[in-house]
């Protein structure tokens, strides 16, 4: 079993239950997110472990979370609760772009973002065999990305996702903190999408995009939506489709795909197979509400490869 340790932002995500400008929405549905955090449970679906670093408020939500994560079996006895609330967010979905879904934050001065440097038990992310977060962490406050570059500098098994938010920063921002990290710290893994990337290399051909990304880490799985990904490596490169299936919401499908990748890589999996069997993750994921809640097991996924070729 291989231990893999995430730092982030738990979120609690208030769902739509019906289309259209939150204006008019009456009911909404809980769910624990935050892209670490759904990070942390795909990798726990498929056979390892993860640890969780950061901090909830000391609030029913907060103790939503924790209780909610450790159910999933994430190693949550590292979360600190902090005296600000834990943060929220809402999800409109199908308006005004059909099959879209928009985040809308509550989160500024949130627990989450006092993540701070002294939060990092050294030995721990030193002995984890994966350190992984994302561009959200980066963005979230200065003492957040201050953690993430210790982390990185503690471990040099390490893993981005870029998730770049521009509700949280300019993509000017977004550019010069992650290139920075990048350029201290390479990585193993760096999972990003189009958009992101031509944020970063302004240039939004995938092949084109990785070939500037390839000095900054040694796989790039480059998801491009309903398409499918694409995983890169040592001059190698191979494309995974996507499903066509009914969308109720693409928010945590990103994480899905992530988290099922790295897990399965680091048990061993070719990154071929990996990439086939995470794409599956993210195709359950789209299909329901929240980001967790759909996140398979192994033979979840083979069930579903089984019957798709039949
Ligand atoms: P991110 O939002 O993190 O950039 P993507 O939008 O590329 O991630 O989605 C990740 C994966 O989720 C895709 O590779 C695909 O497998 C699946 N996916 C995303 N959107 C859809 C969709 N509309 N229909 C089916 N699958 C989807
Ligand atoms: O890129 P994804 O749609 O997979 O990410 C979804 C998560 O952390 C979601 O849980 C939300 O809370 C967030 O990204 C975020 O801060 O936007
Ligand atoms: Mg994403
Ligand atoms: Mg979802």
């Amino acid at each position: 079993m291989k231990t893999m340790v995430t730092l982030g932002e738990i979120l609690i995500e208030l769902n739509a239950l019906t289309s259209g400008p939150l204006r008019n929405v009456n009911y909404f549905e809980k769910h624990v997110a935050g892209s670490e955090a759904n990070y942390c449970v795909a990798f726990v679906m498929t056979g390892n472990k993860c640890v969780y670093l950061g901090r909830v408020g000391n609030d029913e939500f907060g103790k939503n979370a924790v209780e909610w994560l450790r159910g999933k079996g994430v190693i949550v006895d590292k979360i600190k609760i902090d005296p600000n609330p834990t943060g929220i967010f809402f999800i409109q979905r199908d308006y005004p772009i059909p099959l879209h879904s928009e985040s809308i934050y509550y989160r500024k001065g949130s627990a989450g973002s006092k993540l701070s440097p002294e939060d990092i038990e050294e030995d721990l992310v030193r002995e984890a065999d994966l350190v992984h977060s994302t561009g959200i962490t980066l963005a979230i406050s200065s003492s957040a990305k201050d953690t993430v570059f210790k982390a990185f500098s503690l471990n040099r098994e390490r893993s981005f996702d870029t998730n770049i938010r521009l509700k949280l920063w300019s993509p000017d921002e977004a550019r010069r903190n992650i290139i920075e990290l990048f350029k201290e710290y390479p990585l193993k893994f760096l999972i990003t999408d189009v958009d992101d990337a031509s944020i970063l290399v302004g240039r939004s051909d995938p092949d084109e995009a990785v070939r500037l990304l390839r000095e900054y880490a040694d796989v790039i799985v480059m998801k491009q939506g309903p398409r499918g990904a694409s995983v890169y490596y040592d001059g190698g490169k191979y494309f995974a489709h996507g499903y066509s299936v009914p969308v109720v919401d693409v928010v945590g499908a990103g994480d899905a795909l992530g988290g099922t990748f790295l897990s399965l890589v680091m048990s061993g999996y070719p990154l071929d197979k990996a990439l086939d069997y995470a794409i599956v993750s993210s195709t359950l994921n789209v299909m329901i509400r929240g980001d967790q809640e759909n996140l398979p097991s192994l033979q979840d996924i083979e069930a579903f490869l089984r019957e798709m070729n039949k």
